[in-house]
């Protein structure tokens, strides 16, 4: 699928007639990013130098923003972006840190399906950024990074600081998480390295890739013109698509199943192949699991939705249905060989649809167990289920059965992640909203996914502080959509990640931070927890070394020193309801707002049941 961003097939159904209303009312208050950083013109419209050319490639790869941190390494290039192309299409994101840059470009991939830029500096810029290039990988989102190194010309290197900011091989720090980098020589060469490094990036299974510009070739002069590219023809769609013979075996499987199990894994955000996954559950009567790794998959009050979308193992009532299964059909599952360990090794017929061993590779193991297979079907979900539905033909129509939309009930009166799921549910009303990341402490049941923009998944590679910068990312893609982009963070992910927040209020991008604050790195306490049970030691030293108070932390005065409202900390479960209606009504008007929320540390009973199991 090769759309832009906002018009393509993704997003429709992305407005009704309120959102459409209350994003005309946002942007008549607001001129647009493009009005922001706007550099004197230049006079300069033809490529003079060697990052000149590279900076005609990324325009011409479509992508509308490069999210950076500064550094001389590409000074060159960072002059072309500003100089010669006006600093639009793509326009710069400064960011604070090179971890939100890269965040940032995960988070409106989520979104858009599509690739935005990211600029890192040399190689200390490349290493602040690894642990956001790991979680982009790990959730298979598309971007380009560009990133430069020193003269590789030594001659060419200033004393000292080029020498430290040369490495050999810079692409080793980044190679175990990226589908492809390159330091192209010429800038010719670094053209087509900037063409493909889109092309590979936005083809599934998606993934960053990395571009490293050696500053001795940005800041070469031309001294010829550059030939000719026809720039589109080298970047073709890939369409992917499962062998006729394969999907008739899937098909017949499936149409045989009495208890038909389908894991909805890694999918777009597509609302057509949305509607299709839910034909194609009906027609099979199939169970449906979703997994709160990844982004909504299906709608999780559908009578054929089982359990709650979960984490570490799906629900204990999903775990049933997996047992009792006789087919289970994985539109790429993230971990199929897992899941079927913690069901019990089932003996069902498995018919798997994915693309991602592709990108399967010798240093990082996020590629899970190999589980076994009957039928592989090697094409995106999007892709298999119209085939599936199609070699199925017309079934029995089936009365659908209604399944309740009911929410957990928070309990007792200490403020837990349940009452701040309830008091948003509350908040929120009916606006069309998409949650941007959830904490670890949030409850997969605690609210309705009807769309597949109204949850974007997690952070991909268990990278902590990645809430921020993706959520900015998200509702960058998502600004002026009328959707309202909310993001839950945990206190630790949010302090790590906070100041990708000053991007987004430099940039005038709304959002809605919520931070549940157990000012503690909690998961952790499980984990020590956990240890003090098998070793016979006390439990109650758990919180040693990973409580975040004394001082506490005055979370909303972070948001507020970076040009967002900070409301908070909100204690009391009376106060949350309001509280979030006056953050909603700053974010509807433009702003940042971010809400902290003192939560009792405690974790779903199910996530719970798993970290800390009676056995150990
Ligand atoms: C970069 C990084 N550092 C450390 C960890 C280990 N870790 C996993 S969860 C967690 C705690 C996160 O704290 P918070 O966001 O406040 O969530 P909570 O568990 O308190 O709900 C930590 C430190 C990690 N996954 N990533
Ligand atoms: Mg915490």
């Amino acid at each position: 699928m090769r759309a832009t961003p906002l018009k393509s097939a993704a997003m429709r159904g992305f407005m009704t007639d309120s959102s459409s209303k209350r994003a005309k009312a946002q942007h008549a208050s607001d001129a647009g990013i493009a009005a922001l950083d706007r550099p004197l013109p230049s006079g300069v419209n033809a490529p003079q130098f060697g990052s000149d050319v590279a900076a005609d490639a990324l325009r011409a790869t479509g992508v509308e923003y490069i999210a950076l941190n500064p550094g001389a390494s590409y000074r060159g290039f960072h002059d072309s972006i500003v100089n010669y192309l006006g600093n639009k299409q793509p326009q710069m994101l400064l960011c604070l840190h090179e971890e939100s840059a890269i965040a940032i470009a995960h988070g409106y991939a989520k979104v858009t399906g599509r690739a935005m830029a990211a600029a890192v500096h040399s190689n200390v810029g490349l290493m602040h950024g690894t642990m956001a290039i790991f979680n982009a990988w790990c959730d298979r989102m598309p971007m380009v990074i560009l990133g430069a190194t020193g003269p590789v010309d030594a001659v060419k290197r200033r004393p000292w600081i080029d020498w430290i900011h040369t490495a050999r091989d810079q692409g080793a720090l980044v190679r175990g998480y990226t589908k492809w980098d390159d330091q192209p020589a010429s800038p010719t060469a670094a053209r087509e390295a900037i063409l493909r490094a889109a092309w590979i990036a936005n083809t599934a299974p998606c993934g960053p890739t990395y571009v490293n510009l050696d500053a001795g070739m940005q800041e070469e002069k031309l001294t010829e013109p550059v030939s000719p590219s026809d720039t589109q023809r080298l970047m073709p769609e890939v369409v992917s698509a499962a062998p006729a013979d394969r999907v008739k075996a899937a098909a017949e499987l499936l149409r045989n199943a009495k208890h038909p199990v389908i894991l909805a894994g890694r999918v777009s955000r597509d609302l057509d192949a949305w509607d299709a996954r839910v034909r194609l559950a009906e027609r099979l009567n199939a169970r449906v699991v979703t997994d709160i790794k990844v982004g909504a998959a299906f709608p999780t009050f559908h009578y054929l939705h089982v359990g709650a979308p979960a984490s570490l193992a799906p629900t204990p009532d999903a775990l049933e249905a997996i047992r009792a299964a006789d087919v289970i059909l994985s539109l790429d599952w993230v971990d199929v060989a897992g899941t079927l360990k913690q069901a019990g090794q089932p003996s069902a017929k498995i018919v798997q649809v994915s693309v991602d061993h592709h990108l399967h590779n010798g240093w990082s193991l996020d590629y899970q167990g190999l589980p076994p297979v009957d039928v592989f079907l090697a094409c995106t979900p999007d892709a298999a289920v119209p085939a599936l539905l199609a070699a199925l033909g017309p079934g029995p129509s089936r009365v659908a059965a209604t399944r309740a939309t009911e929410f957990p009930t928070p309990a007792g009166d200490a403020l837990t992640v349940d009452h701040l799921a309830a008091a948003l549910r509350q908040a929120v009303g009916e606006r069309p909203c998409s949650l941007t990341h959830v904490s670890l402490s949030w409850n997969g049941a605690s609210w309705a996914f009807n769309h597949p923009l109204d949850y974007l998944g997690s952070d991909g590679g268990g990278g902590v502080g990645g809430g921020p910068g993706i959520s900015v990312g998200a509702a960058l893609a998502l600004k002026g959509s009328g959707r309202l982009p909310v993001a839950v963070c945990g206190d630790g992910d949010y302090l790590m990640g906070v100041t990708a927040l000053w991007t987004a209020a430099h940039y005038k991008i709304p959002l809605l931070l919520l931070i549940a604050n157990n000012r503690s790195f909690f998961n952790d306490e499980l984990h020590q927890e956990r240890v003090a049970r098998m070793r016979s030691r006390p439990v109650e030293n758990r919180w040693v070394g990973q409580r975040i108070s004394d001082p506490d932390i005055d979370l909303a005065s972070m948001a507020r020193a970076q040009g967002a409202q900070g409301f908070g900390p909100v204690s009391a479960t009376s106060d949350l309801a309001p509280t979030f209606v006056k953050a909603i009504a700053a974010v509807e008007a433009g702003a940042v707002a971010v809400v902290d929320v003192r939560v009792q540390p405690g974790y779903s009973a199910a996530m719970t049941a798993v970290m800390t199991p009676k056995s150990g």
